[in-house]
């Protein structure tokens, strides 16, 4: 599957962070990410394109979040994990990952920054906004409307809640 025109432009359109990867492809290299990813991350298209992701892990051991989101994308299915990331300066942020599969291998990525003063409401939001535009995406890519779990709000309050308790 490819990403038509409409799709590019559309991700590089939105103003939340998205990147796309190719899972496929070894080492799954992100194909696309967007101003707002740059504006988040410090890491412009031009740098990142080609690379996993994981670079933005910047030597920070978090083993079970890596395995969460490989059996993700073994399972070709949406998951959303909290990660300690670098911006390009080397400042740590806690970046509550969103995922989904688009078809075909291809994932999109949204990236959320967790404020210090973190909302559930406001994470549920973002959630749903990012479905909102995962759905547009998977319609205009693969004729189809993505598979949410119902459940994948219930699923963000919690791990916002776990994230809140450890301080
Ligand atoms: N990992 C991060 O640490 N930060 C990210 O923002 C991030 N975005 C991703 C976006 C997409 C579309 C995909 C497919 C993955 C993303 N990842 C991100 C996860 C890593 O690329 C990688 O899949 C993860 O670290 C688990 O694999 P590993 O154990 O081989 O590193």
């Amino acid at each position: 599957m490819s990403i038509t025109r409409k799709s590019h432009a559309f991700i590089l359109s939105v103003r939340i962070p998205l990147t796309l990867a190719d899972t496929r492809q070894p080492d799954a290299p992100l194909v696309l990410a967007n101003p707002a990813f740059e504006e988040l991350t410090g890491y412009p298209l031009e740098e990142v394109e080609g690379h996993n992701c994981r670079f933005l892990q910047g030597g920070i051991p978090q083993p079970e979040a890596r395995s969460e989101i490989r059996a993700a994308i073994e399972e070709e299915r949406e998951v959303q994990v909290m990660l300690k990331n670098r911006h390009r300066d080397g400042t740590v942020f806690d970046n509550l990952l969103f995922m989904y599969p688009l078809g075909e291998g291809l994932f999109l990525g949204s990236q959320f920054r967790m404020p210090a003063t973190a909302r559930i409401d406001s994470t549920i939001a973002r959630h749903q906004e990012i479905v909102g535009v995962a759905n547009a995406l998977a319609e205009e890519m693969a004729g189809q409307r993505l598979k949410i779990n119902r459940t994948s709000s219930d699923a963000v309050a919690q791990t916002v809640r776990a994230w809140m308790a450890k301080g």
